[in-house]
C-alpha cells in the first residue's frame, strides 16, 4: 500500500544568499529522503519556499537601501536558483509574500481568537519620536541592564550573554538612526501557549525523536508562557480584526503556515485545487519536517500548539529530523567575514553530485560537522572516483573489450559469486533502512561499502585471466554479470544522494525504462538481461589535484583577510621614556597556568582568575572580560608579573597581573606554549 508522505524543508529567509551550511541542515537531507520515498513508490509532496516577512527582512532591506519587496525578490530568485543547481527536487517552491498565504494565516489567527487561545494586551513598546514608529527588538540597541555594556542588542547582550526584553535596556536607541527611544503603550496579541502544556506533553511523549530534539522540547514545554505574535509594521500579514491598522502577524506565527499555503499553491498549479487536503487533512499522511536545530521550538512546540488550537483537521508533525550546524573549516559560514565559498566559482570546477556526496557523507546529524577542502578532496577522490567510479569504469570497459559491449550470460554461479550477490542484497537492505531513518551518513558509507565489495570481488575473480582461455570464458562472464548486478545496485542506492550520477550509471547499463519509474523494489529485483547492449562508458568523476585544493584554501584565507577590519588606522600609543636594564630586571615575570576563571560581579571588564605559578596559587583580577570568555582561559599558560604589590579591585584582592597585548580595545594575553608554570620569563 502506498503511503502519503508530506515533506517540508525550513523556509529560508529571503534576506541573503544561502550557503552549504544551510544545505546540509534542512535541504539535502530532505531532498534525499524525498527521492527515496518516491523510489519506494510512496506518494510524496515535497514543499518549501522563501520566508519573506518579519523584522529580519525589513532590517536587512533597510540596511541595503531597498524596499522589503525589492529585497525579497532578489534573494527569492537567487536562492531558488541555488536549489535548482543543487538538484533539490521540491514539488513546489513558494514564498510567504504570495497572496495565497494571507487567507490561511488569518484563518489560523481568527480560529485561535475564537477558541480563546489568543489574547489582546496593551504593552509598552519602544517608540522613536523622530521616525514616528515603534521599533522591534532587532532595531534597538542600548545599555545592558545586567552588565552595563553599552552596545547591547535588543534581546540579548553579546557581552555578558544576558537575555531580556528590549524594554529593559537602559538608554535605548534606534540601531538605524541612533535616535533615543521612549516607552509608549501599544496593542498587541499574545498566543497563550501555556494553555497547551498538557496536550503538548502528552503528544511529545509518543514521539520517538532524536535525543537532542526531545531534550530540548522538554525544557521548552516546562517553561511555556504567552508569546507575542504581532508587531507594528506594514510588511507582513495584517491582523484581521477591526482597529488594527499597522499591526502584522509576527514571522513565527505566519511562516510555518507557509507550508500549508505553499501546498495550496502547488495544488492549484497542478490543476487539482483540493489535492493539498489529501496530504494535510488525512491523518494517515506522514508529515516529515526537516530543520536546523535552531528551528526546533517553532516546529516541535509553537506550530503544533497553533495547529491544535485552530479548527481545521491539519496534520501535526510526525518526524522532525533536526540537524546540527555545518561549518566551513571550523568557523561559521559568513559572507561579511569573507568566510565563504564563492558558488559561481565552485560550480565551474566541481559538480553538484560531488558536493551533494561530500555533505551527505559528513552530514551534521548528531554533532556539528564541517566542510573542509581536504575532506571534500578526499571524498571526491577516494570515494566517488577511487571506489564508486573505479568499479563502474573497470567493469564497463572490461565488458566493452571482452564481452562485445553486451551483458554476458550469468552461467553457473560458484559459491564466491553467490556470496557476493548475497552481500549486495544485504547492503542494499541496510541502505534502505538508513534512508528510511534519515541516516545519510550511514547511507553514504554503505554506498561505498557496496562499491568496495565490488572492487574486491573483481580483484579476487581476476576476469582478465579467465578471458585469456576459452575454457574459462564462462567464468569471466559470470564475474562480469555479477559485477553488473553490483553496478545496478550502486545506481539504485546512489540515487537519493547523487541522482544525476545514478541516472548516468543506469543509462550506461543500457536500461530503457527509467530508474525512477521502476522504483526501489523493482530495480532491486531486476536482473540485467543478458545479451542487452551496453553503450560505451563515460568517465563519471575527475580527480581533484592537491595543488587545486591548496589554492582553494589559500583563497579562503585571502578573502577572510581582505574582509578583516584593518588596523593601519589604529592610533598607536606614544613610546615611554628610556629606562636602564636594572629597571626591567626588577620585574619578576613567571609562567602561570590558569586553573579557574569567573566574572567579577557588577564588572564588565574584570575576570577573577586562579593562577598556578608552580610553587603557589594566586588570585589575579584581570581586565580581559571583553576579549575572553572564562571557559576559554582554563588551562592557558600566561605570563604573570609575580612581584607586583597586591591591590584590591572591585572588592577582590589581586595578587599579580597578566601581560597582554592591546590595540583598539582588543586584548590578547601573552602566552607560553611549552614551559611549565614557575619558569622565569625575562
Ligand atoms: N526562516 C528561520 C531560518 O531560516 C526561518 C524558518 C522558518 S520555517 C517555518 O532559520
Ligand atoms: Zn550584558
Amino acid at each position: 500500500m502506498t503511503q502519503k508522505v508530506l515533506i517540508t524543508s525550513a523556509l529560508p529567509y529571503a534576506n541573503g544568499p544561502l550557503h552549504f551550511g544551510h544545505i546540509a541542515g534542512a535541504y539535502l537531507p530532505a531532498d534525499c529522503y524525498a527521492r527515496f520515498e518516491r523510489l519506494r513508490k510512496n506518494e510524496v509532496l515535497y514543499i518549501c519556499g522563501s520566508d519573506e516577512y518579519g523584522i529580519a527582512i525589513t532590517m536587512s532591506a533597510d540596511l541595503a537601501g531597498r524596499t522589503p519587496k525589492q529585497h525579497v525578490d532578489i534573494f527569492h530568485e537567487i536562492n531558488q536558483k541555488f536549489f535548482e543547481r543543487l538538484n533539490i527536487s521540491f514539488d513546489h517552491y513558494s514564498r510567504t509574500s504570495s497572496p495565497k498565504h494571507i487567507a490561511p494565516v488569518q484563518q489560523y489567527f481568527l480560529d485561535l481568537v475564537q477558541n480563546g487561545f489568543i489574547e489582546e494586551r496593551i504593552t509598552n513598546q519602544l517608540y522613536s519620536e523622530a521616525d514616528k514608529r515603534f521599533l522591534a527588538d532587532r532595531y534597538v540597541t542600548g545599555t545592558c541592564p545586567k552588565c552595563g555594556y553599552e552596545n547591547a542588542r535588543g534581546d540579548e547582550c553579546p557581552h555578558c550573554g544576558a537575555s531580556y526584553e528590549a524594554t529593559d535596556l537602559k538608554n535605548p536607541r534606534s540601531k538605524l538612526t541612533n535616535a533615543p527611544l521612549v516607552l509608549k503603550p501599544t496593542k498587541h496579541w499574545f498566543i497563550l501557549l501555556d494553555k497547551f502544556k498538557e496536550r503538548l506533553t502528552k503528544w511529545t511523549q509518543e514521539k520517538n525523536w532524536k535525543a537532542n530534539v526531545i531534550n530540548f522540547i522538554k525544557g521548552y514545554i516546562d517553561d511555556l508562557h504567552p508569546r507575542s505574535i504581532t508587531r507594528d509594521s506594514n510588511w507582513g500579514v495584517p491582523v484581521p480584526l477591526p482597529n488594527s491598522e499597522g499591526k502584522v502577524l509576527y514571522v513565527w506565527f505566519d511562516a510555518p503556515i507557509g507550508y500549508i499555503s505553499a501546498s495550496q499553491e502547488w495544488a492549484a498549479k497542478i490543476g487539482k485545487p483540493e489535492h493539498w487536503k489529501d496530504f494535510w487533512c488525512d491523518p494517515s499522511t506522514k508529515l516529515v519536517q526537516f530543520i536546523g536545530k535552531d528551528n526546533i521550538p517553532f516546529h516541535a512546540v509553537i506550530f503544533p500548539a497553533m495547529t491544535m488550537g485552530q479548527n481545521q483537521p491539519y496534520k501535526l508533525v510526525d518526524e522532525l529530523p533536526a540537524n546540527e550546524f555545518y561549518k566551513l573549516e571550523g568557523r561559521q559560514f559568513s559572507k561579511s567575514d569573507g568566510w565563504y565559498i564563492d558558488l559561481e566559482d565552485f560550480f565551474t570546477k566541481y559538480t553538484t553530485d560531488q558536493i551533494r556526496y561530500a555533505i551527505a557523507a559528513n552530514a551534521p546529524e548528531t554533532n556539528d560537522s564541517e566542510f573542509t577542502w581536504k575532506d571534500f578532496q578526499l571524498r571526491c577522490n577516494t570515494d566517488l572516483l577511487g571506489k564508486f567510479g573505479n568499479l563502474i569504469n573497470r567493469t564497463l570497459v572490461f565488458a566493452q573489450n571482452h564481452c562485445g559491449g553486451k551483458v554476458p550470460p550469468r552461467g553457473e554461479l560458484k559459491p564466491i559469486d553467490r556470496e557476493f550477490l548475497d552481500q549486495i542484497q544485504k547492503l542494499t537492505q541496510e541502505a534502505y533502512q538508513a534512508y528510511a531513518e534519515f541516516k545519510l551518513r550511514r547511507a553514504s558509507q554503505l554506498l561505498m561499502e557496496l562499491a568496495q565489495l565490488g572492487n574486491v570481488y573483481f580483484d579476487t575473480k581476476k576476469p582478465w585471466a579467465d578471458a585469456k582461455n576459452p575454457a574459462t570464458l564462462p567464468l569471466m562472464q559470470s564475474t562480469i554479470s555479477c559485477c553488473l548486478e553490483c553496478l545496478k545496485t550502486l545506481a539504485l542506492v546512489a540515487y537519493p544522494i547523487i541522482p544525476s550520477t545514478a541516472i548516468e550509471v543506469w543509462t550506461m547499463l543500457g536500461q530503457k525504462e527509467s530508474l525512477e519509474s521502476l522504483g526501489w523494489e523493482k530495480v532491486a529485483q531486476l536482473t540485467i538481461a543478458d545479451g542487452a547492449s551496453l553503450p560505451p562508458p563515460a568517465i563519471l568523476f575527475k580527480k581533484i589535484e592537491d595543488e587545486q585544493i591548496k589554492m582553494e584554501i589559500a583563497k579562503l584565507h585571502e578573502k577572510a583577510h581582505e574582509a578583516a577590519p584593518k588596523n593601519d588606522t589604529a592610533k598607536h600609543e606614544p613610546l615611554k621614556e628610556l629606562v636602564d636594564i636594572e629597571a626591567v630586571k626588577k620585574l619578576d615575570l613567571r609562567v602561570g597556568i590558569i586553573l579557574k576563571a569567573e566574572p567579577v560581579p557588577k564588572s564588565k571588564k574584570l575576570l577573577k582568575l586562579e593562577v598556578d605559578l608552580g610553587f603557589e596559587k594566586r588570585t589575579i583580577v584581570a581586565g580581559i572580560a571583553l576579549s575572553y570568555k572564562p571557559e576559554q582561559l582554563i588551562g592557558k599558560k600566561v605570563v604573570v608579573v609575580a612581584n607586583l604589590k597586591p591591590a584590591t579591585l572591585m572588592g577582590v584582592e589581586s595578587q599579580g597581573m597578566l601581560l597582554a597585548g592591546n590595540l583598539n580595545h582588543q586584548t590578547e594575553l601573552a602566552h607560553i606554549q611549552e614551559l611549565p608554570p614557575g619558569s622565569v620569563v625575562s
